[in-house]
């Protein structure tokens, strides 16, 4: 209330002056006064710096005790023709210091908001405060990304199946029967009611076949199982990567054409070769092995899909063939990567992850 006080002080200097000046005529005097006032009054509301400052002047001015109230308490010393005259004087300085009031407050409102608007933008672009680690994908998914664009950029469509299997879609229908030596090879994790771990994902395009009609493109990622010893270059849990494509017409120039291209984008444009082999399910069968840094290395195994196996899921082999591939993503990886152990692949070491 200080600075109030400080304000009416320097009225009643205003005041002073004019009463010396007009002693003698109470209407000269009240008006003189009204003007000073609202002089006085206009130029405290524009320096009012806040709201409430500006709330404690309109008390002050235009309150039920304020200085207009207590000047026009005097009118009763006027003539009856001067006191209109007076009042409408007093209402338009009433008005003149409410106009200035209300004006005064939408500048203070608006420059608070602004204040507000000001401090309260918030910088995305700051850099954060708390440092977050930075997640990476993992080598083996790193592979399998890589490998599912390239597959899908040559038109191929991504199947998925389960990892607990039937022995039909993991050997029966890839022309594997109970008696096949090539069981000895894929010995797996049995469950105690006869369903086992699946030993590749070609099971996932077996399904797949029954569910589809050609033309197929087909390319399954997925975990598969062997009963394996584990050591530096074997894992009893593993990744797979097979395609297959079923048509009229395609041919083993089809199935070249088509791994030379994958296997470029990966590793480059090296010298590769396809050496004759053999799987159950492929008729004929091949080996892809890859020229890297001087020596053959094996990367993948292929063949024209066996007509056994188009029989199985009733597709007439006189009218369709097709061919497949596979590959694993740990070897792909350990190649790619020079790593020494594929052991390191499954343990989270992050040490080691980071490098990735
Ligand atoms: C169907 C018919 C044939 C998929 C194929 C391979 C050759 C192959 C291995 C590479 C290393 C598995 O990960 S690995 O151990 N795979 O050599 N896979 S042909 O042939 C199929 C697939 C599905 C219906």
């Amino acid at each position: 209330m200080t600075s109030v006080q400080g304000r009416c002080c320097k009225l009643s200097i205003a005041q002073a002056r004019i009463n010396n000046q007009q002693m003698s005529n109470p209407e000269n005097d009240l008006e003189a006064q009204l003007n000073a006032l609202r002089t006085d009054g206009e130029n405290a509301i524009r320096s009012a710096d806040t709201l409430d400052r500006l709330e404690e002047l309109r008390v002050n001015y235009l309150g039920k005790k304020g200085q207009l109230s207590v000047l026009l308490g005097s009118m009763g010393k006027l003539s009856a023709e001067e006191r209109p005259k007076i009042g409408a004087a007093a209402n338009t300085v009433k008005e003149a210091l409410q106009s200035s009031l209300d004006k005064q407050r939408t500048a203070l409102e608006a420059a608070k908001i602004q204040a507000q608007l000001q401090a309260e933008t918030l910088d995305v672009t700051m850099p954060g405060i708390y440092e977050r680690p930075q997640g990476r994908i993992h080598p083996l998914n790193g592979i399998i990304d890589r490998a599912l664009d390239i597959f899908v950029g040559m038109g191929y469509t991504v199947a998925q199946g389960p990892e607990m299997e039937t022995d039909y879609y993991n050997f029966e229908a890839l022309n594997t029967p109970a008696d096949h030596p090539a069981r000895d090879m894929q010995d797996t994790f049995y469950l105690p009611d006869g369903n086992l771990l699946r030993t590749q994902t070609s099971c996932v395009q077996i399904r797949y076949m029954e569910a589809e009609e050609p033309p197929i493109r087909i390319v399954a990622p997925g975990r598969v199982y062997r009963k394996d010893d584990v050591d530096a270059t074997h894992s009893a849990v593993f990744h797979q990567i097979e395609l297959l494509a079923i048509d009229e017409g395609l041919t083993f120039t089809d199935l070249k054409g088509t791994i030379k291209e994958f296997l470029t984008s990966i590793f480059g444009d090296l010298p590769i070769r396809f050496r004759a082999s053999y799987f159950p399910f492929t008729e004929p069968s091949a080996e892809v092995d890859l020229q890297w840094n001087g020596r053959w290395l094996e990367v993948m195994g292929c063949g024209m899909v066996d007509p056994n196996v188009l029989n199985a899921v009733g597709y007439d082999p006189e009218v369709y063939t097709g061919f497949a591939a596979g590959f694993g993503v740990e070897r792909f990886a350990m190649v790619l990567h020079q790593m020494d152990d594929i052991r390191r692949l499954y343990t989270s070491d992050l040490r080691f992850l980071k490098q990735f």
